[in-house]
């Protein structure tokens, strides 16, 4: 196989060849019989000599691998990476990043972390964000998450972090959520956590989908430029969809009615062609413009605002095949922030630090095997040539006598290449030998509250809801007062809008008690700092490519306007299926047959962005006695989903509580997402018998009309008037 091919294509697995029918052993003995042992009669024992059997039962004892420590669960896409320009020659020498006819296949793996490897999707999280690029140069890994920051200032805190994340050692509960004494103990004692604390109960935390997350390196990197000039910068990834987010009663149903949420969007995106894209973008810096911050580069609980400097968009990564084997590819890939290319280089950021043993040692514990690399899903596409060999599982066949470097019975092959090899940064570097954090990492809540300054009042008041729903749960009432205390430092808004709502009286900031812990007393550069429009998911556009709408009908429905709704939605790649109260196909009133995709108990309304409800009168009156449609409508519109009903439909939402249409159904008109054929009928003034057919006219402004909210994807306004379902 050519090295270019590492990573093989559908075509070429074997089991896809046509000449491959005959089931064979693994030594590629054909197998007559694979039903039953071996055995010394029908009723007798299996004889010892059935190596068919015990290989096979071998090699399914053998199928686990440990899984990730962190970040088990995950999902991947292949897909290719570009950059627009040479543009960032003047910064990097990396090929992939300045060359634009370089394109790169790329695989990147989303993951949560904290749950175990089949853990649901939804949990309140951060998310991976891990990309391979396989240059010409070697592989490059992005080894990033989905929010800009982390918890840590020091690796050393790390398996401080995870124990006390993860479910608690004495029971293994709660699952995949920090929801619990253990992790709000350690958090209320380390004041640096405060910063990513508001990003993980923000809404960031609760991803619509993969394709709508940023994605961020964290740490400050050094680019290195072909004239040796180094360059600090920090990485990002922009979705071209834009970003949204689930809504917490949402995520919670979603984790019980499909625990594959995002990676069934993610795998459904790539089969329909709706494939995620991600722009490349840096915030490039000197060392001298750093020093000029009010905060340490260095300290990963620190973003650098984009009005401070702005991103500069580089290239495109599209994904854009699905993996072939889960196990093979997603669950093999091994990343490690310490794969670079010459033109990437490290900073002294203690967090990067630590990864960079982490990751190596973490590979050997899964794959047992020094010979990770050679596997096809981590092989890099440019050839490999050293003097590094055995070990188990070794799948390259080296030829010829030579293993060493120098030597001269193979003319110095491989030799340095002082040209093209990588060379790290020159970086002077000297100190006394200690152990202590810079006093430069010491402020704490200064952008804790730029965060929460740039929010908008929706996102304000999901914080404090996801306050109630976490602190709630921590049974400890000292480690409560703590966390309202930290908050109380950030913004007393905070405390005092969170803290009655579980329970702590005394919400004034005092942070004395860390004295008697190891943690440094937390001070604060400025008071009152700004807001970042960048740090509000509310900011930007939203894609409506790959939404998901739900059209709710039963027999007797207009099958014409089913049609017509679906071509409308399917030119904008809006995903749509049929929900009706049984499986198979429903009869139009118009004699148009439909047929459904899912009925009321195989979905569920959380599983989608948008509601339809075409007309037809013994449609509507079949969904009115289905107490399942009612709560499935009710349901989105306490989610502040978009919802569209034609002709008589318009009745059905009428009578539901929290919707408020007048007697006509004109009294909104889209103004918090319902959108009703009888408003816009009104306005178009064509209609005259409302409750009759709907003019063409009528049902194409609807369709666009809801399309336009699909994009617009949340009415907020709605989370103070609804009547929960
Ligand atoms: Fe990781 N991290 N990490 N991490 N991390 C792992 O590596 C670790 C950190 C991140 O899809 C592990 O192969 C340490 C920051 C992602 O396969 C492990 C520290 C960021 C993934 C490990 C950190 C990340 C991992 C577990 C603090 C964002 C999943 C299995 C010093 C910039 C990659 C593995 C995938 C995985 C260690 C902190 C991102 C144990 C010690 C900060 C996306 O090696």
């Amino acid at each position: 196989m050519k090295r270019k091919d590492a990573v093989p294509r559908p075509s070429e697995s074997a089991l896809d060849s046509k000449d491959t029918e005959t089931l064979t052993t693994n030594q590629g003995c054909p197998v007559a019989n694979n039903q039953d042992q071996l055995t010394a009669g029908p009723r007798g024992g299996t004889l010892m000599e059935d190596f068919i059997f015990r290989e096979k039962m071998m090699h399914f004892d053998h199928e686990r691998i440990p899984e990730r420590v962190v970040h088990a669960r995950g999902s991947a896409a292949h897909g290719v990476f570009s950059v627009y320009d040479d543009s960032m020659k003047a910064f990097t020498k990396a090929r992939f990043l300045i060359d634009p006819q370089h394109e790169v296949p790329v695989f990147t793996r989303f993951s949560t972390v904290v749950g175990f490897r089949g853990s649901a999707d939804t949990v309140r999280d951060v998310r991976g964000f891990a990309t391979k690029f396989y240059t010409s140069e070697g592989v490059y890994d992005l080894v990033g998450n989905n929010i800009p920051i982390f918890f840590i200032q020091d690796g050393i805190k790390f398996p401080d972090l995870v124990h006390a994340i993860k479910p608690e050692p004495h029971n293994e509960m709660p699952q995949a959520s920090a929801a619990h004494d253990n992790f709000w103990d350690f958090a209320s004692l380390t004041p640096e956590i405060t910063h990513m604390l508001l990003w993980v109960l923000s809404d960031r935390a609760l991803p619509r989908s993969y394709a709508q997350m940023e994605g961020f390196g964290v740490h400050t990197f050094r680019l290195v430029s072909e004239k040796g000039k180094s360059t600090l910068c920090k990485i990002h990834w922009k979705p071209l969809e834009g970003v949204s987010q689930l809504v917490w009663d949402e995520t919670q149903k979603i984790a019980g009615k499909d625990p594959d949420f995002n990676r069934r969007d993610l795998w459904e995106r790539i089969e329909n062609g709706i494939y995620p894209e991600f722009e490349l973008g840096f915030q490039l810096f000197t060392e001298e413009e750093a020093a000029k911050f009010d905060f340490d580069i260095l300290d990963p609980t620190k973003i650098v605002p984009e009005e401070l400097v702005p991103v500069r968009r580089v290239g495109k990564m599209t994904l854009n095949r699905n993996p072939d084997n889960f196990f093979s590819e997603t669950e093999q890939v091994a990343f490690h922030p310490g794969h670079v290319v010459p033109g990437i280089d490290f900073t002294n950021d203690p967090l990067l630090q630590a990864r960079l043993f982490s990751y190596l040692d973490t590979q050997i514990n899964r794959f047992q095997s020094a010979n990770f690399a050679e596997i096809p899903i981590n092989r890099p596409q440019c050839p490999i040539f050293n003097n590094n060999q055995d070990g188990f599982m070794r799948h390259t066949i080296r030829s010829g006598r030579v293993n060493y470097e120098p030597n001269s019975l193979q003319e110095g092959r491989p030799r340095e290449d002082k040209e093209r090899g990588f060379v790290s940064y020159t970086e002077k570097q000297q100190g006394t030998k200690l152990r202590a954090r810079p006093e430069s990492f010491n402020d704490h809540f200064s952008q804790a509250e730029l965060f929460w300054n740039s929010m908008s009042a929706p996102e304000k008041e999901h914080i404090v809801e996801a306050i109630k729903f976490e602190i709630g749960k921590v049974e400890n009432m000292h480690i409560r007062e703590r966390i309202i205390k930290l908050f109380y430092n950030v913004s007393p808004e905070i405390a005092e809008r969170a803290g009655p709502l579980v329970g702590v009286k005394d919400i004034n900031g005092d942070l004395t008690y860390l004295e008697k812990s190891s943690s440094p007393r937390p001070s604060r550069k400025k008071k009152g700092v700004g807001a970042s429009q960048a740090l509000s998911m509310e900011n930007g556009t939203r894609a409506i490519k790959g939404r998901k709408v739900a059209i709710l009908a039963a027999d007797g429905v207009r099958g014409q306007e089913v049609e017509v709704l679906k071509a409308a939605l399917q030119s904008e790649k809006v995903m749509c299926k049929v929900v009706a109260p049984r499986s198979g196909a429903i009869e139009g009133s118009d004699n148009v047959e439909v047929l459904v995709d899912e009925n009321f108990l195989t979905t569920a309304s959380v599983l989608f962005d948008a509601v339809y409800i075409p007309s037809g009168a013994e449609n509507v009156k079949a969904l009115r006695g289905s107490g399942k449609a009612i709560h499935f409508i009710r349901e989105a519109f306490m989610h502040c989903k978009p919802i569209a009903a034609m002709a008589e439909a318009v009745d059905l939402l009428s009578g539901l509580p929290g919707i408020s249409l007048d007697q006509e159904g004109t009294a909104v008109r889209n103004n918090n997402g319902v959108i009703t054929a009888r408003a816009i009928a009104e306005t178009l003034k064509k209609a005259k018998d409302v409750a009759g057919i709907e003019p063409a006219a009528t049902l194409d402004e609807l369709n666009r009309e809801f399309i336009k909210a699909i994009g617009q994807y949340r009415f907020w306004n709605r989370e103070r008037e609804s009547v929960p379902a």
